[in-house]
C-alpha cells in the first residue's frame, strides 16, 4: 500500500482553544479542514515512528468520519499501532487512561464535550499527551503556527477500518487494534473505590438516578452503576449514546438536568441525583434537597478523600482554576497540603500531577478529577461521592453543612452572556482591564478593592508563563469578581462572569445563593457594563 501525499491549502481558523478545537460541524467538513489540522498535530510531535496512537471521541455526528480519516493519517505518518474504542467510543477520562495503561505516545479525542451536537452541532479536535492529558500550550501554539501554513498531508488510500467488533487489524505497516471502551476504565475504578461498601448502600435501598444525558457515558454507568455496584435497572436513564444526544444539550447543569432536579427536590424521590456530559469529564452532583456547587464539591471531595481505599494516604495537594471558588483552599489549608491555582481548563494540571504536588483538581465548571489519569472524570466524581455516602452514612445536606459548619461557606455563581458579538466582548474586557490598575484601595458599594488584575500563571513546574488568563478583582471580606472569554465557544463569544462571596463558619449558612451575591451583580455592572453593552438583560445562563 503506498502512502499519498496530498496537496491542501491552510485554513486560518485552527487555533487550539481551551480544551482542543471545537468548531461547527459544518466548519469541520470543508475539504481537508480535518486532514489538515490531523497533520498539523503529527507534524508538531517528534519520536513517534512504531509508537502507539489511542483514538476515540464521544459518538457525536461527525465521529465516525474523522475517526476513519485519523487512522489512514496515523498510519501514512508512521504510528506502529492505533488503539481505538469499540464504535468510536472512549469518555476523555476513558481515552486518558487508555493512553497511561498502555504507554501510548498519545491519542485524539473527538469531541466537543458539552457542547450540541448534530450535522448543526458542533465537533472537536483535541490531541493529549503520553501522560494521558491534554497538550500543554507549547504543543497547541506549535500545531496552530503549522496549520497556518500547511501544504501537504499523509495518507492512505483504503477502505474503511471496521470498528463494530473488538479485534486486530492491520493497515498499511499499521496495526488498529479495536478495544472494549469500558473494561480498562471500570478496573481503574474498582481500584480506587471501595465497592462493597457502595454495593451495600445500593443493596439497603439507596436509590440514585444518573443521567448520561444520551452521551458517552451511558455504556460506562451502566456497566459499573447497574452491573458491578448492583444499583437496579433504571438507576442510569438516557444511557445510550446517539450522534445528536437525542437534540439536546449534554451539559450538566442546572438547566439542562432541571427535571432532576425537580426529582431531588421532591420528598417521593432518589437519594442522590447525578449526570455527566457529552464527553464524560463533567459531573453533576445534587442531593435530596441539596445541590453541590462544583466548587463545593472539590473541597467536599478533598476534604473526604481519604474514605475512599485509593486515596487513603491522603491527598499531596489541591489545584483549582482561578475562577473556581477558593472553598478547596480552606481544605487544604486545614490539610497543611500545597494549594495551586491555575488557568482555565484541565492542561494546566498535568505539570502538577506528574510532579505529585497535587492529587486531586477541579473547576467551578462542574469538572473534578484526580492523579488516577489526566483529564477531569465525571464518573470517578460520581463514585467518590457514593463511596463518601456509603463510608459516612449520612445524606448529601447533612455533609454539605457539616463541611460548611467547620470551613464557611463560599457563595458562588456563575452568570454566562452567549453569543455576544465578539467585538463588543472584546472591548468590554479591554475596558475593564484597562481600570484594573486604578481599582486597589477605592471602596464600591461598601466594599473595598483589596486586588484588581489579569491572572498570569507561572506554571512552579516547567517555568511556563501564561498571561491574560482573566480579570478578577478581590475584595477585602474575600468576596471576588471574574470576568472572562470562554475558549470553547464555536459562535461569537461568550462572557463568563463569576461571583463569590464567603461565609464564615458560624456565618449564615442558609440564603438563597443569587440573593446573596445581588450586591456583587449589582457592583459587577457598574463596573463592566455589561447589560448596557451587550443589550442583555440578564444571562443566557446561570450555574
Ligand atoms: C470551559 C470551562 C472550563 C473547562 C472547559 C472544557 O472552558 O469553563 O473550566 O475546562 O470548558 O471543559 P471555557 O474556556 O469555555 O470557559 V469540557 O467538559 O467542555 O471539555
Ligand atoms: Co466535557
Amino acid at each position: 500500500m503506498t502512502i499519498q501525499t496530498i496537496k491542501t491549502t491552510p485554513y486560518a481558523d485552527q487555533k487550539p482553544g481551551t480544551s482542543g478545537l471545537r468548531k461547527r460541524v459544518t466548519v469541520y467538513q470543508q475539504p481537508n479542514y480535518v486532514e489538515n489540522y490531523i497533520q498539523a498535530i503529527f507534524d508538531s510531535l517528534e519520536g513517534f515512528a512504531g509508537q502507539t496512537l489511542v483514538i476515540g471521541g464521544d459518538g457525536r455526528f461527525y465521529n465516525d468520519v474523522a475517526i476513519q480519516k485519523a487512522i489512514r493519517i496515523a498510519a501514512a505518518n508512521g504510528f506502529g499501532k492505533v488503539l481505538v474504542g469499540q464504535g468510536g467510543l472512549l469518555s476523555t477520562p476513558a481515552a486518558s487512561n487508555v493512553i497511561r495503561h498502555y504507554k501510548a505516545f498519545g491519542g485524539l479525542v473527538l469531541s466537543a464535550s458539552h457542547n450540541p451536537g448534530g450535522p448543526e452541532g458542533d465537533f472537536g479536535i483535541k490531541y493529549n499527551i503520553g501522560n494521558g492529558g491534554p497538550a500543554p500550550e507549547k504543543i497547541t501554539d506549535a500545531v496552530f503556527a503549522r496549520t497556518k501554513v500547511i501544504d501537504t498531508y499523509k495518507t492512505l488510500d483504503t477502505p474503511d477500518i471496521d470498528l463494530g467488533s473488538i479485534g486486530t487489524q492491520e493497515i498499511g505497516d499499521m496495526v488498529v487494534e479495536v478495544i472494549d471502551p469500558v473494561k480498562d476504565y471500570a478496573t481503574l475504578m474498582e481500584q480506587l473505590f471501595d465497592f462493597g461498601a457502595i454495593r451495600e448502600l445500593f443493596a439497603s435501598g439507596f436509590r440514585m438516578t444518573f443521567d448520561a444525558m444520551h452521551a458517552v457515558t451511558g455504556p460506562y454507568a451502566h456497566a459499573i452503576l447497574e452491573g458491578m455496584l448492583g444499583a437496579p435497572k433504571g438507576t442510569v436513564i438516557n444511557g445510550t449514546p446517539s450522534p445528536s444526544f437525542n437534540d439536546g444539550h449534554p451539559d450538566p447543569n442546572l438547566v439542562y438536568c432541571k427535571e432532576m432536579y425537580d426529582l431531588l427536590m421532591t420528598p417521593t424521590g432518589p437519594n442522590f441525583g447525578a449526570a455527566s456530559d457529552g464527553d464524560g469529564d463533567r459531573n453533576l452532583i445534587i442531593g435530596k434537597n441539596r445541590f453541590v456547587t462544583p466548587s463545593d464539591s472539590l473541597a467536599l471531595l478533598a476534604a473526604n478523600a481519604h474514605l475512599a481505599p485509593g486515596y487513603k494516604g491522603g491527598i499531596a495537594g489541591i489545584a483549582r482554576s482561578m475562577p473556581t471558588s477558593a472553598a478547596a483552599d480552606r481544605v487544604a489549608e486545614k490539610l497543611g497540603i500545597e494549594m495551586h491555582e491555575t488557568p482555565t481548563g484541565w492542561k494546566f494540571f498535568g505539570n502538577l500531577l506528574d510532579a505529585g504536588r497535587v492529587t486531586i483538581c477541579g473547576e467551578e465548571s462542574a469538572g473534578t478529577g484526580s492523579n488516577h489519569v489526566r483529564e477531569k472524570d465525571g464518573l470517578w466524581a460520581v463514585l467518590l461521592w457514593l463511596n463518601i455516602l456509603a463510608v459516612r452514612k449520612q445524606s448529601v445536606d447533612e455533609i454539605v453543612r457539616e463541611h460548611w459548619a467547620t470551613y464557611g461557606r463560599n457563595y458562588y455563581t456563575r452568570h454566562d452572556y452567549e453569543e455576544v458579538d465578539s467585538a463588543i466582548a472584546n472591548a468590554l474586557v479591554d475596558d475593564l482591564r484597562g481600570r484594573l490598575a486604578g481599582l486597589p484601595g477605592q471602596v464600591l458599594q461598601g466594599l473595598e478593592v483589596a486586588y484588581a488584575d489579569d491572572f498570569t500563571y507561572h506554571d512552579p513546574v516547567d517555568g511556563s508563563t501564561s498571561a491574560k488568563q482573566g480579570v478578577r478583582v478581590g475584595f477585602k471580606d474575600g468576596s471576588r469578581i471574574v470576568v472572562r472569554l470562554s475558549g470553547t465557544g464555536t459562535v461569537g463569544a461568550t462572557l463568563r462572569v463569576y461571583l463569590e462571596r464567603y461565609e464564615p463558619a458560624d456565618g449564615q449558612h442558609d440564603l438563597e445563593t443569587q440573593a446573596a451575591l445581588e450586591p456583587l451583580i449589582k457592583l459587577t455592572e457598574s463596573l463592566a457594563g455589561i447589560k448596557a453593552r451587550t443589550g442583555r438583560s440578564e444571562p443566557s445562563v446561570i450555574t
